[in-house]
């Protein structure tokens, strides 16, 4: 075995195959295999990838079979080591934490069709647990389970639905509490078996001639997502009226359909900021276009929604009908910008609209001319872009010559050209190229605006351009549990901005499963309710009184929370970090916690445990330490030790606690969001432990300045102190000091109750010392 370097590359050539090791990031290790390429001692050609848009390669040195950082950055301690071709060993300091055992490849013929396939083989140690795949279902750890990597439209999805519409070829790994990740950047189809058939050994076989492999060190799972984020991108902090509620539904027919839902919110004080408009505004269902009866004036509509606080969101679905005299089709066509069939002619096929054909979003300049048909959405005063049907999802086809067994699922052929490219190699990418045509384009068109885009489809680095919702569940019981587990393997798989559909898409939903739902999705950084056509209508009061009720609290606490949550994507944007993170997360050690999927952390200081079943109100809770105090009205106060408790949950409650020196700033009840200068916030703060927060604030839109306050809590034997940094004392109003005894005295006016120490801080202070 030879391994040679070259430049801060290492290289081995065996045979026909060839392999090269560099480091990407400081504790991140690129290894490209290329097993059936006869190179001829050439290095390997340099790739596009459309998921790694950062990294440049470190220095290394080579000294027998192990591979280094040259300089030691940050912590020289990960290694690798080269056994033989296909074998490595990561090390990070003392710790083997992850080994490559082998790979294969073959050129093969399947039938009559041929065919290239490779494999990778990881070692599965007992006690090792797998998280992230991006959009996946069952428990959080995939352990023991097989997926496959394909974009798929499922209508609608069920708990043992693989694959979805999102392909994301990424996990992190974690034992003894250490944490590491893998990132296949293979963009054809994948498939993945995690320990499921030899429980030793995790397999990934992908449909491609060749194995882009990276190998992320930690220790910690927040670590491994940094890493995984500077290569593939972070979410952008989106705007603050995106984080507020929306609502939708498949099948508001017309403009008075619009009006009378945001009339139906707005008289009943309900908060609502955005409607989305499905696709049943346009005309035939072609793209950019409005059905001048069912909608005459989009622009007024949009004004008139404005002034009720409310925007409006279009999809848009990247199937073009295939009509001469339709603009977006005749140019498309004349600019030689569709998805072709292996002859040359562009494929033709049944979508919404029919006939349709499909943009070739693979190419920048398709990109662009995509971005700027946007201007029509901006001119009708349209504020986000819903794109959908994105796998993309084709219902059949009209073109001729379409090798029915080159087609995969309802969607384009295998061997379907995408200029000099197969859809093979594209189809996971489709998405990702329409998400990024969607969002540069909004930034030209409006670049004093933040865009909004929310996709289905997406691949790994979908997170840089869009929102992503988790397409067709439905109204059980089960589908909400399901959500839990499937938005914070997205968070973990480098996309934090997620939400599922409130109340369920298919079926119909009931009052106390909307309230249950709706519940839950306080705590989605995307939270919307949708339906489909045909079912229940599922707005908040289409089930009476006794659910409108604890449904509006619900709503209400989204914007009390709305200060805490735009800070959490703040720092999602610097770090990759989700706002919703699983136990492990925190506790990486907690193997009781690791494994629960039916509890979250809504950032670092809360634990929300929502009710999943009907006719519960109960829920049995996990503390993974002691002194965590509860936040929601009913039992404020109360305190819970490391363990399980079995905790109250009647219908307009849902169990959340704040952590030992957690800070959470909560602003008034607002019918919709005006910007993030805060004011008149409220602190809750757990005086059990020392603790500090980070709150943005800034106009809510736009690029203009941010300025952060910090809040920090210092416990002391007999007394605690709180601090705010300077000049944003005034932003605060109340501090609510939970778990201090009774009896706790300060110099600020205050009142305690056995549920908290209520301080008023109207005036000026840039200190707070309360003494028991
Ligand atoms: O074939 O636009 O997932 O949210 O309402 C169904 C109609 C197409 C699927 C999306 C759903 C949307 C629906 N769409």
């Amino acid at each position: 075995m030879q391994l040679e370097k070259q430049n801060s590359c290492v290289r081995l050539q065996q045979r026909r195959a060839t392999l090269e090791v560099s480091s990407p990031l400081p504790q991140v290790w690129r290894i490209r295999l290329a097993p059936l390429a006869d190179l001829g001692g050439q290095m390997l050609p340099p790739k596009q990838s459309f998921a790694v848009v950062g990294g440049q390669d470190q220095p290394l040195t080579l000294e027998g079979n192990m591979i280094s950082a040259a300089n030691g950055t940050v912590d020289g301690s990960s290694r690798l080591e080269v056994g033989a071709l296909g074998f490595f060993t990561l090390w990070d300091g003392e710790n083997c934490i992850a080994k490559v055992q082998g790979f294969a490849a073959q050129d093969h013929r399947q039938g009559p069709l041929p065919k290239q396939q490779s494999k990778v083989w990881l070692e599965a140690p007992q006690g090792q647990q797998y998280y992230g795949f991006g959009e996946k279902v069952g428990p959080l750890n995939k352990r023991g389970m097989s997926f496959t990597f394909w974009n798929t439209d499922v209508v609608p999805h069920h708990p043992d639905s693989d694959p979805l519409y999102q392909s994301i070829p990424f996990f992190m790994g974690l034992q003894d509490g250490q944490a590491w990740g893998f990132f296949l950047d293979e963009s054809s189809r994948s498939s993945v078996d995690i320990a499921e058939t030899d429980p030793d050994t995790l397999e990934w076989t992908v449909e491609a001639g060749e194995l882009d492999l990276y190998l992320i060190c930690g220790p910690t799972p927040a670590q491994v997502l940094e890493r995984y984020t500077a290569l593939t991108g972070r979410t952008p902090l989106p705007p603050l009226w995106s984080l507020g509620v929306h609502q939708s539904r498949w099948g508001y027919q017309n403009e008075a359909d619009i009006r009378a839902v945001i009339d139906g919110y707005r008289s009943r004080n309900l908060p609502l900021e955005v409607v989305h408009l499905d696709i049943d505004y346009m005309n035939g269902f072609k793209v950019f276009t409005f059905d001048q009866d069912r909608f005459p004036d989009v622009a007024k509509l949009s004004q008139w929604a404005r002034s009720q606080g409310v925007r409006l969101v279009c999809i848009v679905d990247p199937g073009v009908k295939a009509e001469a005299g339709y603009a977006v089709y005749d140019q498309a066509l004349e600019r030689d910008f569709l998805v072709k069939t292996w002859r040359g002619e562009p494929i033709v096929g049944e979508v919404w609209p029919d006939p349709a054909v499909w943009p070739d979003f693979s190419r920048s300049a398709v990109q662009n001319w995509w971005g700027d048909l946007h201007q029509s959405y901006l001119e009708g005063g349209i504020a986000g872009i819903w794109n959908d049907m994105n796998e993309p999802s084709c219902f059949s086809f009209h073109s001729p010559h379409i090798d029915p067994r080159k087609v995969i699922g309802k969607t384009l052929p295998d061997d379907a050209r995408h200029g000099n490219r197969t859809h093979l190699e594209i189809h996971n990418v489709y998405a990702l190229g329409m998400a990024q045509a969607t969002f540069e384009g909004l930034k030209r068109l409006a670049p004093e605006q933040r865009p909004f885009v929310l996709t289905r489809a997406g691949y790994a680095g979908i997170q840089r351009y869009s929102a992503v919702w988790t397409g067709d569940n439905s109204s059980h019981w089960e589908h909400l549990e399901l959500s839990i587990s499937m938005l914070l393997g997205l968070g973990i798989s480098g996309v934090p901005f997620v939400g599922s559909d409130i109340g369920g898409f298919a079926s119909h939903s009931s009052g106390e499963l909307l309230l249950r739902w709706t519940q839950a999705g306080v705590f989605y950084p995307l939270m919307r309710n949708h339906s489909a056509q045909g079912t229940e209508a599922q707005e908040p009061w289409r089930f009476g009184e006794q659910w409108l009720e604890p449904i509006r609290l619900a709503l209400e606490l989204r914007y009390r929370l709305l200060p805490v949550l735009y800070s959490l994507m703040e720092q999602a944007e610097q770090t990759g970090t989700p706002a919703l993170r699983p136990m492990f997360w925190e506790h990486p050690t907690d193997g009781v916690a690791s494994s629960l999927s039916d509890q979250f952390y809504f950032g670092p200081a809360v634990l929300v445990a929502p009710v999943l079943r009907p006719h519960h109100r109960h829920r049995s809770v996990y503390f993974p330490s002691s002194d965590w105090m509860r936040l929601d009205t009913l039992e404020q106060g109360a305190r819970y030790a490391q363990g399980w408790a079995t905790v109250s949950a009647p219908l307009e409650q849902i169990p959340m606690f704040l952590r030992p020196g957690g800070i959470l700033p909560l602003a008034e009840v607002a019918q919709h969001s005006t910007h993030a200068h805060w004011q008149n916030l409220t602190l809750m703060v757990n005086a059990c432990a020392s603790g500090e927060t980070t709150l943005l604030l800034d106009d809510g839109e736009g690029y203009g300045e941010r300025q952060h306050a910090h809040f920090s809590l210092e416990r002391y034997e007999n007394h605690v102190v709180l601090k705010c940094s300077e000049g944003f004392d005034d932003a605060v109003k109340q501090i609510v000091f939970l778990g201090l005894p009774m009896g706790s005295t300060t110099h600020s006016p205050a009142f305690q109750t056995e549920d908290g120490l209520y301080v008023d801080v109207s005036g000026e202070w840039d200190e707070i010392r309360v003494d028991f």
